[in-house]
């Protein structure tokens, strides 16, 4: 508190200034005045001009008796007990000052206490202290004035002062003499000053000064800079030996094993010769070197290939990073030394920066020497630019090459059969049954187009080779069916021979064939020519439970991001492990980017914590505009987190409610084709989804749709749609076939019904698929054949491909390459659109099923809200925005 001197003067004589000595005989100073029994008191007492030295607010204390009237003798008369004090504001000294009418009031002051004629002869002082504050003040200075009406009062003391928060040090940082604001919550905010070889940490150190001169809520602070440390409130240098290089550690710390500072104040310490650091190794890691070579390197030869197999070298260099890489030189003949192999040998999983300790070397020549050196190396092995590679070394001789490996560079023969039942075949001949007609057509092209099919007619399709040796034997043949829709029919082909040169040629259709394939094989028979033969170029889904550590196969698929990069800025919703949110990514070198962020939750346990990150091991395998793309993972620092790509719209679901009848057929239709060509590629990886519903689609703002949600889609354990079914799985039954909710038999042909599900959903902008139907009366009104009526307005083309996704038989239902081909189609001539599913036609009941009327009971009272019965009719109340037709009067 400051105190403003100031003293008194009397504006009239009535006020009288008296010396006295208090109850302790000590000088006290006193203005009083006592005209209780005289008519229109106005007395007043001022003080000199006060200069108020910048304060916006200053305190008033009083102290001062004052005359209880009722004591008074001869009746109260005109007497007051209170009296009035006053101010008036100036920038300097006035005259005008000495004039009452420039007063302004600032209060009435009455007295707590009062005394009595009785308390005069006890001589009790009835001292009564009253303060008051005034502000906001703007001028340099104040006078102040009191009024007396008619009391009996002595003023014995003054006192004006303010309050400021005074000049402090506190965690290294000075805060000035501050003047507090002048309301009287206000608070008025500092910036301190880093002092003694500090620096702010983070920011700049706040305090907040309060109307009470108390210094409040401090923000940030200052620490010592680095080569320094604190001690007892100062920072004093780090000794020689040691060093401090993050602000955030609290003191100098011995320089790691094979570091030294040679100087105090040390920010880092330097490697000893022969030892290396790199920028991303933390400050208070060892120095490190490159690791030796690889130990007990063993071969073993498998016809062409090669695995190769290693232990960890004995030094590691003192790091964790070890990678090793391969270098393959063939031995050429007749001694004239080693070639590197070509690039048509390859390497599983690759050449250089592996992390296992093994590879597989394979397309190698046959009946060729082959040299092998493995290298290890570590983060520093760049920087050791003098330290000499280690190498341990391999010579392996390949053997015969197997039937599988060489593609023959020669003619193929396409042979077409137009066929009604299948015959028996050899694998000598063609097998074209006797009374069809065929077609040979040699090619050298392993990918061909038949046009001009005719459509709904089976075909037979068969494929050999020729090389210089002669001719190979058919491949396996093919059924297939031509659809109403498709009468063009792709066949891709990949041969392999073997050295023997006797062609043996497996033909795959293509992958990619617009055929709308109605084949009778045998699925599983089918499913092992797509997936399980692995041709080069032909990427395979790896299932993370395939690697013994779990962190590894996270490692392997996705890239680990640093925190720093991203920034939270909004919660988007709540995912099964924690918040998702969303805000940008700043990857060095690269444009910032919005991205998802799903976070796992504190108070993990290592099993949440696998299967969090289980699904990023999935979707780093994938790489397709519609599968939603893994930016990378966060698991060096808390909370763990998963960086996906940010899809502005949300899930299709709810992005199709909000936005209901909002677009034409040909935007639908084209959601619906990146759905199935996010799916088409999912399924050519050899991975089923299991849980292929609208919820688990995003939406990009260019209406982009991409497959998501590869979390626990293999135990569906975070689908709220998925219910316990007899057999103890979770599955979401509305959106599963029935081979796969009767005897969990998912595969992509159960994904295609999930499909046609979701086009469903699409159709109808989001509508629950069987509406408030239980599992229980879904499950059983599918296998009784009902199937979901066509949603209003959808075209007619669309809704006999849903129909077509919901065949029994899975081997019926078209694959998703197909899907795509017949969308593209739709695409491509909109005028296939044009005919909507007609109002007759938005219900279907096979009619392989004759129990029509028990089902339609059980459908048609699922859309009845309520029953009325009003004298002889009943009047049903119907669901809003269904489809509803009349079956069949009696049955309702
Ligand atoms: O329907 P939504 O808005 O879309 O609410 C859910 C929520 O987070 C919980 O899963 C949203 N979400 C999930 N992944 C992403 C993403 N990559 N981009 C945008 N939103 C996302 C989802």
């Amino acid at each position: 508190r400051t105190i403003i001197s100031l003293c008194l003067s009397q504006l009239q004589r009535e006020v009288i200034e008296i010396g006295e000595v208090d109850e302790d005989y000590a000088p006290i100073h006193t203005y009083q005045v006592c005209r209780v029994m005289e008519q229109n008191q106005n007395n007043w007492l001022h003080t000199n001009w006060i200069l108020t030295e910048g304060a916006q607010r200053v305190f008033i204390e009083l102290k001062f008796t004052l005359r209880d009237c009722n004591s008074l003798p001869g009746g109260v008369g005109t007497c007051k007990e209170t009296f009035n004090m006053y101010y008036y504001e100036t920038d300097g000294e006035e005259d005008r000052a000495l004039k009452e009418s420039r007063y302004i009031k600032i209060d009435t002051i009455a007295a707590d206490e009062s005394f009595t004629e009785l308390d005069l002869g006890d001589r009790v002082m009835k001292l009564n202290t009253e303060v008051r504050d005034l502000g906001p003040l703007t001028h340099k200075g104040v006078y102040l004035a009191f009024q007396d009406l008619g009391a009996c009062i002595a003023l014995v003391s003054v006192r004006v002062f303010y309050k400021r928060c005074p000049f402090l040090v506190k965690s290294l940082a000075e805060f000035p003499d501050t003047i507090p604001g002048s309301e009287a919550s206000q608070l008025v905010e500092v910036v301190g000053h880093c002092v003694n070889n500090s620096l702010p940490l983070y920011e700049p150190p706040r305090m907040h000064c309060s109307t009470e001169g108390e210094w409040l809520v401090p923000i940030g602070k200052c620490v010592c800079q680095p080569g320094f440390e604190e001690i007892n409130g100062s920072c004093q240098v780090c000794k020689v030996g040691f060093y401090r290089s993050l602000l955030e550690s609290l003191a100098c710390s011995k320089c790691p094993p094979h570091s030294v500072a040679r100087q105090t104040g040390a920010t880092a310490c330097s490697c000893e010769d022969g030892y290396y650091k790199i920028d991303s190794d933390p400050p208070n890691m060892a120095c490190t070197r490159p690791p030796s070579a690889p130990r007990n390197a063993i071969s073993n030869v498998n016809e062409t290939s090669v695995f190769l197999e290693w232990s960890v070298p004995m030094e590691m260099g003192g790091r964790k990073d070890v990678r090793y890489n391969i270098l393959c030189r063939q031995v050429l003949p007749d001694g004239r030394g080693l070639e590197e192999c070509g690039p048509n040998v390859r390497f599983l999983p690759r050449r250089v920066g592996l992390s296992n300790t093994s590879v597989m070397v394979a397309d190698l020549q046959s009946h060729t020497n082959y040299s092998f050196l493995l290298e290890a190396v570590n983060g520093v092995s760049e920087l050791a630019k003098d330290h000499a590679k280690q190498y341990v070394s391999l010579n392996v001789t390949t053997n015969q090459a197997g039937m599988s490996r060489q593609i023959c560079h020669n003619s193929q023969y396409f042979l077409f059969c137009q066929s009604q039942p299948p015959h028996e075949f050899s694998n000598q001949h063609h097998s074209c049954p006797q009374d069809s007609s065929y077609t040979i057509i040699k090619s050298k092209e392993t990918e061909m187009v038949v046009e001009g099919l005719k459509p709904s007619s089976a075909y037979i399709f068969q494929v050999r080779a020729r090389t210089s040796a002669g001719y190979g034997a058919f491949s396996r043949r093919f059924e297939f069916q031509t659809s109403p829709y498709f009468t063009a029919f792709t066949c891709a082909q990949k041969q392999y021979c073997d050295m023997a040169f006797i062609p043996m040629c497996l033909c795959v259709p293509s992958l990619r064939r617009c055929g709308y394939s109605k084949a009778k094989q045998d699925p599983e028979e089918e499913k092992m020519h797509f997936h399980n033969v692995k041709f080069p170029g032909v990427r395979t889904y790896i299932d993370p439970l395939t690697y013994e550590d779990p962190n590894q196969a996270v490692h392997e698929f996705a890239q680990e991001i640093d925190v720093s990069f991203i920034s939270i800025e909004r919660i988007i919703g709540a995912g099964e492990f924690g918040e998702v949110c969303s805000g940008p990514l700043r990857l060095p070198g690269k444009r910032e980017i919005q991205v998802a962020i799903k976070t796992l939750k504190a108070g993990y346990t290592e099993q949440q914590r696998r299967d969090f990150l289980w699904e990023a091991s999935i979707m780093g395998q994938f790489n397709h505009p519609n599968i939603i793309r893994l930016e990378g993972v966060v698991t060096k620092s808390k909370p763990v987190m998963i960086i996906t790509e940010y899809m502005e719209n949300g899930s299709l679901d709810t992005f199709l409610k909000k936005n209901d009848g909002q677009f034409t057929v040909i935007q639908l239709v084209g959601m619906l084709r990146g759905i199935a060509s996010g799916m088409r590629y999912l399924s050519d990886m050899g991975y089923v989804h299991r849980d292929l519903a609208a919820r688990n689609i995003l939406v990009n703002s260019n209406l982009v749709c991409k497959v998501s949600d590869f979390g626990l889609s293999r135990v569906l354990e975070d689908d709220p749609e998925a219910a316990y079914t007899t057999r103890g799985g979770k599955i979401p039954i509305r959106w599963t076939a029935p081979e796969a909710i009767a005897y969990r038999k998912f595969t992509s042909a159960s994904d295609v019904w999930s499909y046609g599900i979701v086009m469903w959903e699409v159709m109808s902008y989001g509508e629950r698929p069987y509406w408030e139907m239980s599992n229980q009366d879904v499950i059983k009104a599918v296998e009784e054949s009902y199937r979901l009526p066509g949603p209003m307005d959808c075209p007619e083309a669309l809704y006999h491909l849903m129909m077509d996704c919901w065949q029994r038989e899975r081997s019926n239902r078209p694959k998703f390459d197909e899907i795509v081909c017949l969308l593209d189609k739709l695409i491509r001539n909109p005028s296939s659109l044009k005919k909507l599913v007609n109002s007759s036609h938005r219900y279907e009941f096979t009619p392989q099923n004759n129990n029509v009327s028990k089902t339609s009971q059980s459908y048609v009272k699922s859309f009845i809200l309520k029953k009325i019965y009003f004298e002889n009719l009943l009047i049903l109340m119907l669901k809003p925005n269904t489809n509803i037709y009349l079956i069949n009067q009696c049955h309702i």
